[in-house]
């Protein structure tokens, strides 16, 4: 099964290819059995230099064209595009990818909320009438008085908009501090609604369009933004009003949450509607009786990348690992089912799960996989599907072939830090606010305050980046916010715990220990970077800390980056005005006059900037030195002392 690698390419050991410990184990008896993991596809297939430069452009059938990285202005595309065009329409078009999935999955959650409010869903209903309402007042929608069901309506409709509106602006930029917006204002780039941006920058990025590469950049901005401040605040809203919002909760991760003696059940992928009916399934009497005449203990429900990052913050349900572990985990041999939805579901899973005798079940009409089972979740009767899949996943318990082997390692963690409970944390229930985190930067007790996100990468040591950089940010007092994969890591890693201070440095350990947090704050899955959004915004609020996301001591990274969702992610925080690198390789010649704005000339218009380093330390550098230019812009670069920082003082240091 194992192909053979091309010649000259070096076998890495399980060791260099990550520090995950249980994933090393399972490349060890991959190798062993001759399975082939996406590391070893990592390693036996070269990535194109050409096109890892975005050199290369395949929009129309002239080409595909090909320009030379070492000489980028020495020639042109057949139609003329010059090298910056081509990056342009390169990198505008992996915006508009990134932002269509999560904005589709936006969509699917909101479809969602508007069958439950029309009462033609009943498995699924509002959980969190509070956050319905802070939601609706956010967007100006009227909530005094009003039954709850009557303020739905109302959200729905308001929510749609981020969706089909033609003209005008998104609901959620009523979110944005004023300043930001005028800067988007002025630049033309606040978002209309998401499908008219994603199918604008498709068009501009086709042959003999937009060939201006600025102009081509204005666009890939206003995409991101509309799955920033659109698609994926509009996921997560509607998924905590369904589901719940996070608060904290201890939680355990890594492979050793498999339990040899019951039904192992994973759901990965992204769409929390999935996972919300497995675990009702799994709670089943009738089918817990089932489980226990097959010979097992239980049924035991874990999750993997962000659909298990979901209900991992919102109710505790074990995580197994991240992006590069999802086959390696199969590896194990006790999965007895494997479910995903949409996203981030390698094709090569069907081919591990047939080598293990594992079910895999696809359940969503947007992705079939060849070879898996398909059974699709119906909303209006999600149980018939859920049900099914623990049944065939008893069956497969009973009738286990393969010898299991399960890592030992579980770990622990402490995530769930919605923004609104950050808010309740720092200040109490009378006293919510962001006032004592603003307190603690302008006093210098923290730095500033970074976010560290997204994917692993098989091309990169698997969580190493994450974890070397986010212990870095921590000894120099940087509070760091986490989501999707990443956390993952630094859970592994044993960072999210409240113990975890004793490695930050004695700013923010003292912060820790005074409120009873971890230095590193687990938030949610990937959509769940809007919870970054409205923390910053909240930070700007609050006053003390400039008038715009841009003049914040803030920074953000993705240090093991494979996706075209990151690079929308990336392209929205970057608009947003956050500096924000990207790790592993970034698609783009440089001493180009494309790499000079995204690495420059965004900041000189009032936005952030991208930054990019394979090395974590230089990363770490990078974004340290930048929240120290933050600080030192507001004036607060030498106040390192406690001095109590009143409201009058925050005002006058931010005037
Ligand atoms: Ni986000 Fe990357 Fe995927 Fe989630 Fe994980 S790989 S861009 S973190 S699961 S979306």
């Amino acid at each position: 099964m194992t192909e053979k690698p091309d010649k000259g390419i070096k076998i890495l050991s399980a060791k260099e290819l990550t520090t995950c410990d249980a994933t090393a184990q399972m490349i060890e008896k991959a190798r062993r059995d001759g399975v082939e993991l996406v590391f070893d596809r990592a390693t036996s297939m070269k990535p194109c230099p050409i096109g890892a430069d975005s050199a290369c452009c395949k929009h129309c059938y002239m080409g595909p064209c090909r320009l030379n990285s070492k000489d980028p202005y020495g020639k042109v595309g057949v139609c003329g595009a010059t090298i910056d065009t081509i990056m342009a329409r390169n990198f505008g078009r992996a915006v508009a990818a990134g932002s269509a999935a999560h904005t589709d999955h936006g969509m699917g959650m909101l479809n969602l909320f508007r069958e439950v409010v029309e009462g033609k869903i009943s498995d699924y209903k509002i959980k969190d009438p509070i956050k319905l309402k802070s939601v609706a007042e956010s967007i100006g929608i009227e909530t005094e008085g009003r039954e709850i069901l009557d303020i739905a309506r109302d959200l729905y409709k308001e929510l749609e908009r981020t969706y089909v509106q033609v003209e005008g602006e998104i609901p959620f930029v009523k979110r944005v501090p004023e300043k930001t917006l005028e800067v988007w204002r002025k630049l033309g780039i606040v978002p209309r609604g998401a499908m008219r941006e994603v199918m604008e920058m498709m068009h501009r990025s086709a042959i003999g369009v937009d060939q201006d590469y600025e102009n081509l950049t204005k666009q890939a901005s206003r995409t991101a933004l509309s799955d920033g401040w659109g698609g994926s605040m509009v996921s997560t809203e509607i998924s905590d009003i369904l589901f719940g919002t996070p608060s904290p909760v201890a939680i355990e991760v890594n492979m050793g949450v498999l339990k040899e003696d019951k039904v192992n059940i994973i759901v990965h992928g992204h769409e929390p509607n999935l996972f919300e009916s497995m675990i009702v399934s799994v709670n089943s009497p009738v089918l817990n009786e089932a489980a226990k005449k097959a010979g097992a203990q239980g049924i035991n429900l874990v999750g993997m990348c962000c659909s298990g990052a979901e209900v991992m913050v919102r109710h505790g349900i074990p995580h197994a690992g991240n992006f590069s572990s999802t086959e390696a985990i199969m590896v194990t041999g006790a999965v007895d089912a494997m479910t995903v939805d949409i996203q981030c579901i390698k094709q090569g899973l069907q081919k591990v799960a047939e080598c293990y005798g594992t079910p895999l079940f696809t359940t969503n009409t947007r992705c079939k996989i060849e070879g898996a089972i398909h059974l699709e979740l119906n909303e209006h009767d999600p149980l018939s599907c859920t049900d099914e899949i623990v049944i065939k996943a008893i069956s497969r318990f009973k009738n286990r072939k393969h010898p299991v082997e399960i890592p030992r390692q579980i770990n622990h963690g402490v995530h769930g830090f919605s923004h609104e409970y950050i808010s309740y944390m720092l200040g109490g229930s009378f006293r919510g606010g962001y006032s004592p985190l603003n307190d603690n930067i302008i006093n210098g007790r923290i730095r500033g305050v970074a976010g560290v996100v997204g994917c692993t990468n098989p091309r990169v040591k698997q969580d190493y980046v994450h974890v070397e950089l986010v212990k870095q940010l921590i000894k120099n007092d940087v509070l760091v916010l986490q989501t999707g994969c990443s956390q993952i890591a630094l859970a592994k890693a044993g960072l999210t715990t409240p113990e975890a201070a004793v490695l930050a440095g004695p700013g923010l350990s003292e912060v820790c220990e005074a409120v009873g947090m971890p230095p590193v704050l687990g938030m949610g899955s990937c959509v769940d970077n809007s919870r970054i959004l409205i923390a910053a915004s909240a930070m700007v609020r609050e006053g003390g800390l400039g008038d715009s996301l841009a003049d914040l001591p803030v920074a953000g990274a993705a240090p093991e980056w494979m996706s075209e969702k990151a690079i929308a992610i990336g392209q929205y925080f970057v608009a947003s005005g956050v500096f924000t690198v990207f790790g592993v390789t970034f698609p783009i010649v440089e001493n180009t006059r494309f790499h000079d704005l995204l690495f420059d000339g965004l900041e000189k218009q009032g936005l952030g900037k991208w930054g990019f380093s394979p090395d974590p330390h230089e990363m770490a550098r990078l974004m340290i030195e930048h929240i120290d230019k933050k600080r030192k812009a507001l004036g607060i670069d030498k106040a390192r002392d406690r001095i109590l920082v009143d409201m009058a003082d925050r005002r006058q240091l931010s005037a």
